[in-house]
C-alpha cells in the first residue's frame, strides 16, 4: 500500500497549479462570489498557522478549569467548548450551523474501602451509586448469585462477596435486596478487578444497588480468613458517583456554498474523558477543524463541506452515532466521504493513516476509503514525513460512517500504544514510550502537545478537505447498498465505552 508513484504525485501537483492560475484570486464578495479563488491544497495549507491552533487549545484548557480539569460531555466546560466553536463559526456567516441536542446517560465515579486499619486498593463499578457506609463485614455464601446465599446477619452490614458465575450487577442488587448497607466484591484470581460495571443502570427485578467497591483476590481472601477465624472487621466504603441523563450536543456546520448533493464531511470530537482536559485527545482535532473552518471563507469550492464536532465520543462514539442514525438514506447518500481527525498532536507522535484499502490489516472500508488513504499517503510523501497504516477498526467517530457504507479515512498520531525502535527512527521519537503518555489522563494539557507534528497533521487535514472539495474523482457516487443497521448503536453502554476507550468489560 505504500507504493505511491512519483508520477501520480507530479500529476496531482500539476492539476493543483493549473487550477491555481486559472481562477482569479482575491475576491471579497459574498459567500457565493465567483471571484473567490477555488480552494487548493497548497493555498489552504498556507492558511494554517500553529499560533492559531495553540490559541484554540489554550482556550480549551481554560474551559476545562470551569469543570475541575475536564471537558467531559454535559459539563459546563464542554458546553463552553461548544459555544466557543459555534460563536466563531456564526461570525463568519459562511456556514449553516446547528446544534443537534439529545440526552445521554452519564456515569462516573470512584470508590475507596478501608478496614482493619488499612486502606485497600479499590475500584468502582460503572452505575454504582454514591454513599458512605461504615459497618462490620459479613461473608456471603457461595458466590452471592442467589438470594439464599445472603445470611440474615448481612442486614445493615457490608456484604463480602466473591467474584464468579453471575454478573456483578446481580450480586450488588441481591445485597440490596437482602438489606445489606454496602458490598465489597473480591476477585476470584489474586489480582485486582479493574473497570468493572454493574451492566445496567438499575435492576428493579432483583433489588436496589448498594454502595460497592471491588478489591483484589488476595485482599479478599485475607479478610475472609480473619472473619472466619472469629475476628470482627469493620470496614468503610466511600463512593463518589454521578449517574444521570445529560443533554448534550453535536455541532453540524455546512458551508452555504458548494454542491450540497456532494458533501465532503470532516469530524472530530469535542468532549474529553472525565479524568482530564483532553487537549491532544481530542482537543487537537477539534482545534484543527475549527481553524480550517475559519479559513475556508476565503475560497470557493465545487463541493459543499460539512464539519461535525461530535459530543460524547469518550462514552462510545455517541454523538457521531446519533448523527448518522438520524440521517435519512437520502441525506446519507449526499455525504460523499467522511474524514476523521482526532488526536493529531501526540507528544511522541507517529503518523498513522487509516488502512482504508485493507492492504495492511485486512479490514477494508467502503469503496472510496482506499482512495482517501492514498490521498493522505501522497500528502505525507509531499510533506517528507513517513507515514504508516493503522487498523481501520471503527474505534473512533468514523465507525458509524463505515456502518452506513460512507467512504471514510483520516489519520492520527497515536494513543496509548508504544513506539517501536523502527518507528522512533522514522519519526525521531522515543522507542519504548507511548505515543501519548498522557492518554486519558489529567496531564493531557497544553504541554502535552507536539506542535511540529500538529502542524504537519493540520496541513494534512487541509489537504484532504481541499482535495475533495475540488473534486470527488475516484470516490464512487452511485447509490449505496442500503446501510446495515449501525453497529455502534446496537452495543450496550459498557461495550461502547470499551470500544472507544479500551476499558475492560467484566460481566462475571
Ligand atoms: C486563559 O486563562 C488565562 C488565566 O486566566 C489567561 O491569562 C489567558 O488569556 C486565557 N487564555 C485564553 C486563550 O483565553
Ligand atoms: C476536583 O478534582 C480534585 C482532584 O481530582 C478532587 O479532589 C476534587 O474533589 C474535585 N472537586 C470537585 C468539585 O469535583
Ligand atoms: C449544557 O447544555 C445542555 C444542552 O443545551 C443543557 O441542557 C445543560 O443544562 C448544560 N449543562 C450545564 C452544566 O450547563
Ligand atoms: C487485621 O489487623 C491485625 C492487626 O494488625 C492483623 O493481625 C490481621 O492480619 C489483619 N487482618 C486482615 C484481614 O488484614
Ligand atoms: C481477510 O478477511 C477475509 C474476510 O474476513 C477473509 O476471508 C480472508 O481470509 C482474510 N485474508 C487474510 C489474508 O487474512
Ligand atoms: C476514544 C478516544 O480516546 N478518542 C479518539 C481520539 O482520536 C483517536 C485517533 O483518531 C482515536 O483513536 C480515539 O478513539
Ligand atoms: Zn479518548
Amino acid at each position: 500500500m505504500k507504493t505511491t508513484s512519483s508520477f501520480l504525485l507530479l500529476a496531482l501537483v500539476g492539476i493543483a497549479s493549473a487550477q491555481d492560475v486559472s481562477v482569479a484570486g482575491g475576491g471579497h464578495g459574498g459567500p457565493n462570489s465567483p471571484r473567490k479563488p477555488l480552494v487548493t491544497s497548497t493555498k489552504l495549507q498556507q492558511e494554517i498557522h500553529s499560533s492559531n491552533l495553540v490559541k484554540h487549545a489554550k482556550q480549551l484548557v481554560n474551559f476545562s478549569k470551569l469543570s475541575n480539569g475536564t471537558r467531559a460531555f454535559g459539563s459546563v466546560a464542554h458546553n463552553a467548548t461548544l459555544s466557543y466553536i459555534k460563536g466563531l463559526l456564526d461570525k463568519t456567516n459562511f456556514y449553516d450551523t446547528v446544534y443537534q441536542t439529545f440526552p445521554y446517560l452519564y456515569s462516573e465515579g470512584s470508590a475507596t474501602f478501608s478496614a482493619n486499619g488499612s486502606s485497600y486498593s479499590t475500584s468502582w463499578f460503572t452505575y454504582g451509586p454514591a454513599g458512605d457506609v461504615t459497618a462490620p463485614l459479613v461473608i456471603v455464601n457461595d458466590l452471592g448469585c442467589e438470594a439464599s446465599d445472603f445470611p440474615a446477619a448481612v442486614v445493615g452490614k457490608i456484604a463480602l462477596i466473591q467474584r464468579g458465575t453471575c454478573e456483578f450487577g446481580r450480586k450488588i442488587a441481591l445485597a440490596g435486596a437482602a438489606r445489606a448497607a454496602g458490598a465489597i466484591l473480591y476477585n476470584n484470581a489474586d489480582g485486582a478487578i479493574g473497570g468493572g460495571t454493574l451492566g445496567q443502570i438499575s435492576r428493579p427485578d432483583v433489588g436496589p444497588y448498594v454502595p460497592a467497591g471491588a478489591i483484589s483476590g488476595l485482599d479478599g481472601q485475607a479478610l475472609v480468613a480473619s472473619i472466619s477465624g472469629g475476628t470482627e472487621i469493620v470496614g468503610n466504603i466511600h463512593v463518589v458517583a454521578v449517574n444521570e441523563n445529560r443533554y448534550t450536543s453535536n455541532i453540524i456546520a455546512t458551508t452555504k456554498t458548494g454542491d450540497k448533493r456532494n458533501i465532503v464531511m470532516a469530524g472530530a470530537h469535542t468532549d474529553s474523558v472525565p479524568a482530564g482536559p483532553g487537549i491532544n485527545d481530542n482537543g487537537s482535532g477539534t482545534a484543527t477543524l475549527l481553524e480550517i473552518a475559519l479559513r475556508l471563507p476565503r475560497f470557493s469550492f465545487t463541493n459543499a463541506i460539512r464539519f461535525g464536532w461530535w459530543t460524547a465520543e469518550e462514552f462510545g462514539l455517541v454523538g457521531s452515532g446519533h448523527y448518522v442514525t438520524t440521517l435519512s438514506e437520502q441525506e446519507k447518500q449526499k455525504v460523499a466521504i467522511y474524514l476523521n481527525f482526532d488526536m493529531v498532536a501526540s507528544p511522541n507522535a507517529g503518523h498513522f493513516i487509516y488502512d482504508g484499502d485493507g492492504s495492511a490489516f485486512n479490514l477494508t472500508g467502503p469503496a472510496g476509503s482506499d482512495h482517501i488513504e492514498k490521498t493522505f499517503e501522497k500528502y505525507f510523501v509531499s510533506a517528507k514525513v513517513k507515514s504508516a497504516p493503522t487498523q481501520f477498526n471503527g474505534r473512533s467517530d468514523y465507525g458509524p460512517f463505515l456502518d452506513a457504507r460512507i467512504p471514510a479515512g483520516g489519520f492520527n498520531s497515536g494513543a496509548e500504544g508504544i513506539m517501536t525502535a523502527e518507528e522512533a527512527k522514522w519519526w525521531n521519537g522515543q522507542a519504548g514510550v507511548a505515543y501519548d503518555k498522557c492518554y486519558h489522563q489529567a496531564c493531557d494539557g497544553i504541554d502535552n502537545l507536539n506542535i511540529p507534528a500538529w502542524i504537519v497533521n493540520a496541513k494534512g487535514a487541509a489537504h484532504g478537505i481541499a482535495t475533495y472539495a475540488q473534486s470527488l474523482k475516484g470516490i464512487p457516487r452511485e447509490p449505496r447498498a442500503p446501510a446495515r443497521e449501525v453497529q455502534a448503536t446496537k452495543l450496550s453502554y459498557d461495550q461502547r465505552r470499551h470500544l472507544a476507550c479500551g476499558g475492560e468489560i467484566f460481566s462475571a
